[in-house]
C-alpha cells in the first residue's frame, strides 16, 4: 500500500499522539492511585489525531487556544511534558507556575495562549488573537478550539458574526466528542451537525473524521490555506470521542460500555500504526524505539515534578489582574 504522506511525518504524528495519551494515563494514575494531583482533570484520550493533524497543517506561530481539555494541544505546540506535569502538581515550574492546574496551561512562547474555563469564552478571544494578527499584518492564522457543548453559547454566534464582517484568519475547530459532560449532543439542540451552523452567517465549514490525523491534516490545511491568503475563517466540526469520563470523577452514566468500546475499535493510535505498518513505513524495532522514548518523557516528567518546590508563598498575589498594593491585600 503506498501511503500519502512522508515517514517522518507518520512517525512524527505516532510520537506526539503516543506522547498525549501516555502522558494522560500517567497523570491519571497519579492522581486515581496516588493523589498527587488534585483538582479538575479532563483527559484528552481518544481525541489525540486532532492535535497531531493540526500541528502538521499549521506553522508554531499560528497561536491555539481551547478548553479545560487541553493538555494534548499543550503537548502538541512543545510545551515540554515536564512543566504540564509540575502544572499538575501544582508545583513552581509547571507552565502556569502551578497556579493554573490542569484547566490553565499556558506558554506564550508556543503561541498556546490556554486553557479556559468557561465554556465558550475561548471562542471568542480566538477571534480576538486572530484579529491581532490581522492588526499587526502577519499572515498567522488562529486556532480556536471548543466542544460540542460550547457551540451551543451564544458567544459562538457572535463571535462568527464580527469574525465573517472582518474576515479574520481564525479556524473555529468543533472537538464533536458527542458529550456535553453527561449531556448527548442530541439533547442539546435540534441541530445535530454543528458544522451547519456556519451557514447563517455564509462561513466555509467543513465535517472531519476526527479519528484520521491524515483527514485532520487535510481538512485544517484547507482552511488554513483560504486564512493565510484573506479569505477568513472556517468552521471545521471534527468527529472524535472521549475514552474517559468527562472528568476525572465521572461515572459516566449516561453512556453504554459497547458504546465505548465501539469507538476504542476504531482507535486513532491503533489504525495510525496500521497505516504505518501496511505502508511498510518502520520496522518493530523503529516504532519500540519511539514508545521507549515516550515512556522515558513521561517518567521523566513525574521526576520532574515530584522534585520540584511548591510555588511560594508571595507569588498568591503575582498574575492576577490587581495591583499588589491594593488596599485589601495585607501581609
Ligand atoms: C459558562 C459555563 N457553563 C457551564 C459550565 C460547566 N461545564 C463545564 S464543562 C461543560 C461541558 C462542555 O462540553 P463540551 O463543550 O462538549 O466539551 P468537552 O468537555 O466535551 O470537551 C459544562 C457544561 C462552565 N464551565 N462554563
Ligand atoms: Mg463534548
Amino acid at each position: 500500500m503506498s501511503t500519502k504522506y512522508t515517514k517522518e511525518t507518520y512517525l512524527y504524528w505516532y510520537e506526539l499522539m503516543q506522547l498525549i495519551r501516555q502522558f494522560e494515563l500517567m497523570a491519571e494514575e497519579k492522581y486515581k492511585m496516588e493523589g498527587k494531583i488534585r483538582g479538575f482533570f479532563h483527559a484528552y484520550v481518544g481525541q489525540e489525531a486532532i492535535a497531531a493533524g493540526c500541528m502538521t497543517a499549521t506553522r508554531p506561530e499560528d497561536p491555539f487556544i481551547t478548553a479545560y481539555r487541553d493538555h494534548g494541544l499543550a503537548i502538541a505546540k512543545g510545551i515540554s511534558v515536564n512543566s504540564c506535569m509540575a502544572e499538575l502538581y501544582g508545583k513552581a515550574t509547571g507552565n502556569a507556575k502551578g497556579k493554573g492546574g490542569s484547566m490553565h496551561f499556558f506558554g506564550k512562547e508556543q503561541a498556546f495562549y490556554g486553557g479556559h474555563g468557561i465554556v465558550g469564552a475561548q471562542i471568542g478571544t480566538g477571534a480576538g488573537l486572530a484579529f491581532a494578527e490581522k492588526y499587526r499584518g502577519t499572515d498567522n492564522v488562529c486556532l480556536a478550539y471548543f466542544g460540542d457543548g460550547a457551540a451551543r453559547q451564544g458567544m459562538l454566534h457572535e463571535t462568527f458574526n464580527l469574525a465573517m464582517t472582518w474576515k479574520l484568519p481564525v479556524i473555529f475547530i468543533c472537538e464533536n466528542n458527542n458529550y456535553a459532560m453527561g449531556t448527548s449532543i442530541q439533547r442539546t439542540s435540534n441541530i445535530v451537525d454543528i458544522y451547519k451552523l456556519a451557514d447563517a452567517y455564509e462561513m466555509p465549514s467543513d465535517v472531519i473524521d476526527g479519528m484520521s490525523a491524515e483527514a485532520v491534516h487535510e481538512g485544517v490545511s484547507r482552511a488554513v490555506k483560504r486564512a493565510r491568503e484573506g479569505d477568513g475563517p472556517t468552521l471545521l466540526e471534527i468527529k472524535t470521542y472521549r475514552y474517559k469520563g468527562h472528568s476525572i470523577s465521572d461515572p459516566q452514566k449516561y453512556r453504554t460500555k459497547e458504546e465505548v468500546e465501539e469507538y476504542k475499535s476504531k482507535d486513532p493510535i491503533a489504525m495510525l500504526l496500521s497505516t504505518i505498518k501496511e505502508g511498510n513505513l518502520a520496522t518493530d524495532e523503529e516504532i519500540q524505539a519511539i514508545n521507549e522514548r515516550v515512556d522515558a518523557a513521561v517518567g521523566e516528567s513525574v521526576k520532574f515534578a515530584e522534585e520540584s518546590p511548591w510555588p511560594d508563598d508571595s507569588e498568591v498575589y503575582k498574575d492576577i489582574y490587581v495591583d499588589q498594593n491594593y488596599p485589601f491585600i495585607t501581609d
